[in-house]
This record gives C-alpha cells, sequence and structure tokens, in this order.
C-alpha cells in the first residue's frame, strides 16, 4: 500500500516521530543484532504508543566503521538487518498501519569501501578520482593542519596517488565531493530510487557540512573550531539542488544542521528555505562530565529561542534524544522517572514535530559501564585511551570516557527483564552490553504500571494527536526569572494551552504574572497527580510539569 504522497503534504507538520536504531530495537533470529523483521513485528506497539513514523538510522551494506553511517552501498540492506525483501515488507506493513517511513541519507561522505573510493583511490586519472577530495602531497604534508570532529586531522595520505583526502569524520569516512557534478548527478538518482521503494522522506545527515571553505582558511582553536565546517558561503547552491529533487518526488525532509545557529534557520527551513525541518544542534550544553549532567537552563532557554524564530515561519525537529547523545533522564534528571516525565512534557507541548528516540518512552537511563569491552563507540574507546595514556586509572578513564559516550544511547531496548531477547541466555549474546537495570526498568513492567513514564508518555501522546493547538498553535513564553521552569503558551485563538515545565529537583515556589492569571484554566495533566488548580503563588513539587486549558 501506498500512502497518498501528494494530497497531504505537510502531514508531518501534526505528526509525532518516532527513531528506531535498528541494531538494538529489536532482534528476530537470536543473533543478537536488531534487524528489519525485528522492526515490523513492534508496528503494534508503536501503533499503541501514537507515532505517525519512524526515522532508522542506517540500514545500509557498511563495514560499521561508525555503525553504518559509512555506507558502502547506498541501495542495499546490511546482511545483519535482513534483505530488501525484509525492508519492502516493512514499509509495506508500516503503511497498512498507517505509519510512515523516513530514512537517512548520508551523502557528506560515503565508506571507504564504496566502490566510488575503491576507484577514485587508484590513479588520479580514474573516473571516480574527483567524486572525493583530494590535494597534493607536498614534502610529506597534511594539506593544512585542520582538526575534524573525531579531534583527528581532516587529512589522510594515499600512496597510489600521491595525494591526501579530505575527511571530516573517520579515515574511513572520506567526504564526497559535492562540486563535482557527477556526484550530485548519482545522489539524485540515489533519492529517486529510494522514493520508487516508497519511503516517505529523509532525515539528511551531516547536512551543513557539504561545502567546505578554501583550505587556506584559518581554523579557530576555540569552542568556535568547527564553525568552519559548517553552514558556508555557496551550500544553498547544493541545497536547492536537493530541495528540487526532494519536492518533486514529495518527500519529508529533515536536516540534521550542527553549526546552523537559531538567527540563520530560516536560510535553512521555511518559505524561503531548503529543508521541511531543522534538527538544531545548540540545546544540550555539559554542565559536568561525571557524573553526566547538562545544563538545564540553558535547554530552556535556547529552545525557547528557536521557538520564538520559527514561530511564524519554518518548523522545527523537536528531540530531547537521539543515538548521538546521552539519556535525558540521567543529564537532566539524575534518572529520576519524574524528570522523564517533565521532559516528555516539554517535548510533546513545544511547536515542531517531536521525535522520541527509543527507549527514551521508558524512561532508560545511562549505562554503567564496568569493563571496557562493553565499549562499542571508537571515539569513545579513543577517550579512554587517552585517558591512560595520560596516567589516570582504569576505573576513573572508563567512567570518564563513557559518562557522556553516544553508547549510552545504544544499549539494547529494554522489552523485557532481558532486554532485546527473549530469554537469558541470548541476551548475554548481543551486539553490545544490555544495561542490566533492564530486570526492573522494561516495558513489560511500564505497561502494566498506570503512574509509568510510558503510560504518561501515552497519554500525553493521545492528549496531543487530539489538540490542534498544541500542533499547530503558535509559541508565546513568559519569563519568570527561574532559570529551571519555562512557562509558555501554545494559541490559535481563542484557544490557550499553558504549560509549566519544571526541571528543577528540589520543591520551589514560584509566582504566576498576572497576564496568565487573567486567563480562565482548567488542568489537563501533571506528572504528579492530581493536576494542581492555577494560582499566583505555587508550591511546585520536584519535577513537577503541568499543563492547563482555556
Ligand atoms: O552526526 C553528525 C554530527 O554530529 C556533526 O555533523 C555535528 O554537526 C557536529 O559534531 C557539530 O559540532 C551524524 C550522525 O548523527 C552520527 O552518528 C555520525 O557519526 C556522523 O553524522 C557521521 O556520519
Ligand atoms: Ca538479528
Amino acid at each position: 500500500m501506498v500512502l497518498a504522497k501528494d494530497t497531504d503534504q505537510l502531514w508531518w507538520r501534526s505528526a509525532i516521530g518516532y527513531q528506531i536504531y535498528p541494531r538494538s530495537f529489536q532482534d528476530s533470529n537470536h543473533d543478537g543484532i536488531g534487524d528489519l523483521k525485528g522492526i515490523t513485528s513492534r508496528f503494534p506497539y508503536l501503533k499503541w504508543l501514537g507515532v505517525d513514523f519512524i526515522w532508522l538510522n542506517p540500514i545500509y551494506t557498511s563495514p560499521n566503521i561508525d555503525n553504518g553511517y559509512d555506507i558502502a552501498d547506498f541501495q542495499n540492506v546490511a546482511s545483519e538487518y535482513g534483505t530488501l525483501d525484509d525492508l519492502k515488507t516493512l514499509i509495506n506493513s508500516a503503511h497498512q498501519q498507517n505509519i510512515r517511513v523516513i530514512m537517512d541519507l548520508v551523502v557528506n561522505h560515503t565508506s571507504n569501501q564504496h566502490f566510488w573510493f575503491q576507484e577514485a583511490q587508484t590513479s588520479r586519472d580514474n573516473p571516480y578520482h574527483d567524486f572525493y577530495i583530494w590535494q597534493p602531497n607536498h614534502n610529506d604534508q597534511a594539506p593544512n593542519n585542520w582538526t575534524n570532529f573525531t579531534g583527528d586531522s581532516v587529512w589522510t595520505y594515499n600512496q597510489a596517488t600521491d595525494e591526501w583526502y579530505f575527511h571530516l569524520f573517520a579515515p574511513e569516512q572520506p567526504d564526497l565531493n559535492w562540486e563535482n557534478q557527477s556526484v550530485q548527478t548519482e545522489i539524485i538518482k540515489i533519492i529517486t530510487w529510494w522514493s520508487e521503494q516508497n519511503i516517505d522522506g529523509f532525515r539528511l545527515d551531516a547536512l551543513s557540512h557539504l561545502k567546505k571553505m578554501p583550505f587556506d582558511t584559518l581554523q579557530s582553536t576555540d569552542d568556535y573550531q568547527f564553525e568552519i565546517f559548517a553552514n558556508n558561503p555557496g551550500i544553498e547552491v547544493f541545497l536547492s539542488l536537493l530541495h528540487q529533487t526532494f519536492q518533486s518526488l514529495h518527500l519529508m525532509t529533515i536536516g540534521e544542521a550542527g553549526g546552523v545557529h537559531a538567527d540563520t534557520a530560516k536560510f535553512w527551513t521555511g518559505s524561503q528555505g531548503f529543508i521541511d525541518m531543522i534538527f538544531e544542534l545548540e540545546h544540550q550544553v555539559r554542565q559536568t562530565q561525571v557524573p553526566p549532567r547538562a545544563n538545564r537552563n540553558h535547554l530552556l532557554t535556547r529552545l525557547t529561542a528557536w521557538e520564538n524564530t520559527l514561530n511564524t515561519d519554518g518548523w522545527l525537529g523537536l528531540y530531547l534524544e537521539n543515538h548521538d547523545q546521552p539519556r535525558s533522564i540521567t543529564v537532566y534528571g539524575n534518572d529520576n522517572p519524574l524528570a522523564a516525565k517533565s521532559l516528555a512534557t516539554l517535548l510533546l507541548s513545544l511547536r515542531g514535530t517531536p521525535f522520541i528516540y527509543q527507549g527514551e518512552e521508558l524512561g532508560m537511563t545511562n549505562m554503567l559501564f564496568t569493563t571496557p569491552d562493553q565499549i562499542d563507540d571508537p571515539p569513545t574507546y579513543h577517550d579512554y585511551q587517552r585517558f591512560l595514556a595520560a596516567g589516570i586509572s582504569t576505573d576513573v578513564a572508563l567512567k570518564q570516557a563513557t559518562s557522556w559516550s553516544r553508547d549510552n544511547a545504544r544499549t539494547p531496548m529494554q522489552w523485557t527483564n532481558f532486554g532485546f531477547s527473549d530469554n537469558e541466555l541470548n541476551s548475554k549474546n548481543t551486539w553490545m552490553v544490555t544495561n542490566p537495570n533492564t530486570t526492573f526498568l522494561n516495558y513489560q513492567k511500564n505497561r502494566q504500571d498506570p503512574k509509568s513514564v510510558l503510560n504518561y508518555y501515552h497519554k500525553l501522546i493521545h492528549l496531543r494527536r487530539k489538540d490542534e493547538v498544541l500542533k499547530s498553535g503558535r509559541f508565546q513564553s513568559y519569563d519568570i526569572g527561574h532559570p529551571d521552569i519555562l512557562i509558555f503558551t501554545r494559541y490559535l485563538l481563542p484557544d490557550k494551552r499553558l504549560i509549566l515545565i519544571n526541571l528543577a529537583s528540589t520543591p520551589q515556589s514560584i509566582s504566576i504574572p498576572h497576564s496568565i492569571l487573567s486567563e480562565n484554566w482548567h488542568t489537563i495533566i501533571s506528572t504528579i497527580e492530581p493536576t494542581p488548580e492555577i494560582s499566583p503563588t505555587m508550591q511546585l513539587q520536584p519535577f513537577q510539569s503541568i499543563i492547563w486549558y482555556n
């Protein structure tokens, strides 16, 4: 079945997304790796939860240097996940249940195992050579001293051509040369082919990095050192080419736009922009490394800034977690389930399209890593070894390296006492260690407990689904001068919703502004029941968040 693509082109504006990390979602054949059949088997759950579409992290053929973000074949499925037929079944079955399917499009770079690079590296005359970015070798020195996102040089030497090639990520992920029209043509073919497989859109990986600065540009050494890789002049040429393609195929797009700030967001999304929605990367900053804690005030103020910027034009992809971040309940809430409910209230009441990351709705936490062989993410292992080399003890090095590690988000989904496997034996054989707290923090237990994080998500999701104001109303915030509390309304006049988000871990006493009190509000939902009436001064319990309707 194909969902009508052109009747409801703005379907994503009122939708709720769910991000699936295929390796860790559901294993259907007991090899310890999540797979496509596993995902398909969980659609009834997603239906119950109330999500409208899924975003799948990369499932293409890949040597897995970066868990699929190093693609060796754009038009095939990695064998550990199943076959192309399994994917067709997944897409069909999703559509039958009215769930749309978004794939990850990784076109800033490929794997070095991709046919294009295999060819490109052989000689300067090879037809694929200019698919990548090369500089000649002089005196065995890298062409410049730029540092990439993994902390190494952006350049790696290639013997066969006596040249250096450019990579923003690992050396096994050479960057594509977007200046080359043949690259553009090939990428458009790939997008078109996927559209023919009936997918509904793409999450565009590392989109802000497609355009490179001239190589004699100076890279700063401060916190802004990566600005040189983001949103560079000329990127609009590539973005508009992509835009035309997506438009003509009716594909929804959400661009991961690291280094793009709220003030330039309109250039990206909105009536003058190139993509439907934007994933900004500004809202999360670290407060302490160990234990992993993020700055709550920063979260609330940055999200407010983004909401204000995109209030009348443009659209935000809302998220608190993904496969690159530690668990939100841990970094904002010290693993307190009430914090997870408060964060859920934030995620599901802002203007934009909310994305729930698998397990977030259960209140899954960071993992306490106890041995170095539990680390999977290469950059995390790299950090661990760096700490050891600096003379730090094994225990402390492990703690420091893993506290913010992406691995925290990648442990298997906690469906049962055994994680994503159905028995004890299989649960010991997973590609990545399962968080031991799955014995008490899992889907089965959550579902049965009316006060669980999961049931709170379920309630909120269904509240939003049937409320046009929460889906499309505009945003207005009120400053009450409290660092951990955000008060805002969503409005579609004459209807208004008032939302109080409290991320404080201790009781608080606050005053509600008069302009708010002059309206009539009735209580709808609270993270802590019973839902309190609104009053000029309110005593809030830790992580008590509330929604009122007018
Ligand atoms: O992440 C990309 C990413 O985080 C950077 O592009 C980001 O803009 C930068 O670090 C901001 O300072 C994506 C995927 O989400 C990640 O899992 C991959 O490892 C990466 O791309 C490479 O494909
Ligand atoms: Ca499997």
